[in-house]
Order: C-alpha cells, then sequence, then structure tokens
C-alpha cells in the first residue's frame, strides 16, 4: 500500500530539505526507519566539526534521487530524521570546555573533572539507548547519526539487546580498542573496546584499519583467538586485492565472517579521505565509496539483514555531508529490505 507521503513526493521536482531528509515528510510515527542525530564529540582528539554532521547530511540529502536498483520503491515505507535533543548540544559545549582546561593544566584537580566527564558521558549513552530501545520497541530500524565514533554506543546497546544473535560490520581506519584515551572512558578511540568489553556481542568484523597501536593489536589478537573479532586490516585487503583477488571475493570472505543479523557502523573515516577530508581523524588510504556500496550491497543479496546501523565522524561539510548522505541512504534502504 501506498504510504501517503509517498504521493507528496514528486521527483520531478527539487527535494527540499525542509520537508525532512530525502525531502521526505515523514514523521517519526509514519516512518519505518527512524534516525537518531547525536550532535556530541566532546572528547574529540583532532578535527572538529563533526557534531554538526546530522544538519549538514539532512541539507545535503536534497540532492539526492531516491531510485535504488535494488529496491526501487523502499523508501515508501519510511525515513524520518528526528529532532536534535538541545541538552546533547549543550552538554558537548560544557564537555568541551572542561576537555579543554583537561588539556592545558598540569594539576592535581585533573582526575576530578577526568571523573566528571566520564559520569556525564555515561549518562548521555544511557539516554541514547533509551531513546533508541523504545524505537526498536516501536518495530522501527532505527539508525543513529553522529557526532563522533562513541556516540554509537546507545544503539549499539539497544540492538545488541534486541538481536543477541546479531554481528557488527565496522568500517574503521582505526581499531577503537583502545581501553580509554586521555583518561576518557567513553572516547571514540574506546568505542569497540567498550563494546567488546561490556556487552555480549557475538561478532565484531573490523574493515579498513590502518592506524593502530601494538596495545590495540594485542588486544584485537586475542579476540580474534576467542572468535568474537575477524580484522580485515586496509594492509591485508591491499595484499589481496594487489594479487589479483577482486573486490567481489573479498566481500565473500567478509561476509563468511558474519552472522545473518548485521548491524553496521560506519565510521565514514573507513573511506579515503577523498571522500571525507574534514572527518575527525582522516588517514589516507582507506575504501573507496564503491567497495562501501559493492560490499553493502552484496550482503543483502547474500542472505544477510541490516538491522540497524550509525553513520559517524562525518564532517560538516558540503562534500564530506554529500558522501555521508549517499551512505546513510544506502542503509536506509538496505535495512528495509528484510
Ligand atoms: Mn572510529
Amino acid at each position: 500500500m501506498m504510504n501517503k507521503n509517498s504521493q507528496l513526493y514528486d521527483d520531478n521536482k527539487a527535494a527540499c530539505a525542509d520537508d525532512g531528509i530525502f525531502g521526505l515528510a515523514y514523521t517519526q510515527k509514519d516512518a519505518r526507519v527512524c534516525l537518531v542525530p547525536v550532535p556530541f564529540e566532546a572528547t574529540a582528539s583532532f578535527h572538529l566539526g563533526t557534531l554538526n554532521a546530522p544538519q549538514a547530511i539532512l541539507k545535503a540529502s536534497e540532492q539526492l534521487d531516491l531510485y535504488h536498483p535494488l529496491a526501487p520503491r523502499a523508501w515508501e515505507q519510511g525515513i524520518s530524521l528526528l529532532d536534535e535533543n538541545p541538552n546533547i548540544r549543550q552538554l558537548n559545549q560544557t564537555l568541551f570546555e572542561n576537555v579543554s582546561t583537561l588539556r592545558n593544566s598540569h594539576n592535581d584537580s585533573t582526575q576530578t573533572l577526568i571523573d566528571h566527564i566520564n559520569e556525564q558521558t555515561t549518562q548521555l549513552h544511557h539516554q541514547v539507548t533509551a531513546q533508541c530501545t523504545a524505537l526498536l520497541n516501536q518495530n522501527k530500524r532505527v539508525g543513529l547519526i553522529g557526532g563522533d565514533h562513541s556516540t554509537a554506543w546507545g544503539n549499539i546497546a539497544a540492538h545488541v539487546a534486541r538481536y543477541p544473535d546479531m554481528g557488527i560490520l565496522h568500517f574503521d581506519a582505526h581499531d577503537d580498542l583502545r581501553q580509554s584515551y586521555e583518561g576518557f572512558i567513553h572516547s571514540h578511540a574506546s568505542i569497540f573496546y567498550n563494546v567488546l568489553e561490556n556487552l555480549p556481542l557475538k561478532k565484531l568484523v573490523s574493515l579498513g584499519i590502518r592506524d593502530y597501536c601494538q596495545t590495540e593489536q594485542d588486544y584485537a589478537e586475542q579476540h580474534i583467538a576467542n572468535g568474537r573479532l575477524s580484522r580485515f586490516t586496509q594492509d591485508e585487503l591491499n595484499q589481496l586485492l594487489f594479487k589479483n583477488m577482486s573486490w567481489d571475493q573479498c566481500c565473500q570472505r567478509i561476509a563468511a565472517e558474519l552472522p545473518p543479523e548485521v548491524y553496521i557502523s560506519l565510521d565514514i573515516d573507513g573511506l579515503d579521505p577523498t571522500y571525507c577530508p574534514h572527518t575527525g581523524t582522516p588517514v589516507p588510504g582507506g575504501l573507496s565509496f564503491q567497495q562501501v556500496v559493492y560490499l553493502l550491497r552484496y550482503l543483502v543479496q547474500h542472505d544477510h539483514r541490516i538491522v540497524g546501523f550509525d553513520c559517524v565522524e562525518v564532517g560538516a561539510h558540503e562534500y564530506d555531508a554529500n558522501v555521508g548522505a549517499r551512505l546513510l541512504y544506502e542503509m536506509c534502504v538496505l535495512s528495509l529490505l528484510s
């Protein structure tokens, strides 16, 4: 049955972000996919600006045409970007000032301030987890838009509870396996350490990794040995690709590591920074846009279901947001196929 909003949408008219993301006038109530913005990056360590990604992606989403070769009419099930919670942006500002104070100080009050930041980010995570859980309980598909990678926690925690057998496919230049970074337990560089330590996630498959430390390597080896982690570093992928393995064959190997239900955690810096020059921590030599799209489509064409996703670390510049909006749309549509 055609949704009333699909009758309002005219693909020969320029879309307007004022109507809603991708020019679609759905609300939380009538959309099957709900997108939760988390404008937060207080502990980001290099480029700033990813907290404005949800708004930048909304604006860039005007440019997309909605036809998708695997699911031309999937969008009629509805996609809606929810309103930002103004308290998150306020918290980001306050904690950002705390973090700046910390980075410039060398006295004994440091630990108290670190403890305060850790408490506040824990509360933020609880709040986002509750919001995502409530949406899943309404049978929505839930995507999260960061912010830095730490913001993904709430959506990941909600999905692991709802889909206990799911695996996570994680695109990133970094492992994000540090046990805190600069004292911040919820640093963007610690998201998957926290996931593996604190959630009963069965399988994490990380892809595109090319900037990591010895401690992360050791930690990764430990979880590769116990079967919870599969890791395709960029160097390992290059070894295959440069010696005549096709990307399709690589996708087959990656898909074989994943259970049928898959959550996508897309740190845009997994792509080559030519696609995301203003991301938080760009690293040259990453995946191409078409490799990422091909792999996502490969999964749904080979017995996998995309049950949830996040899109994080997108820089709030027009081009970065254009790339981010297109990958976000891809994940929205593919998650609607099941
Ligand atoms: Mn990351």
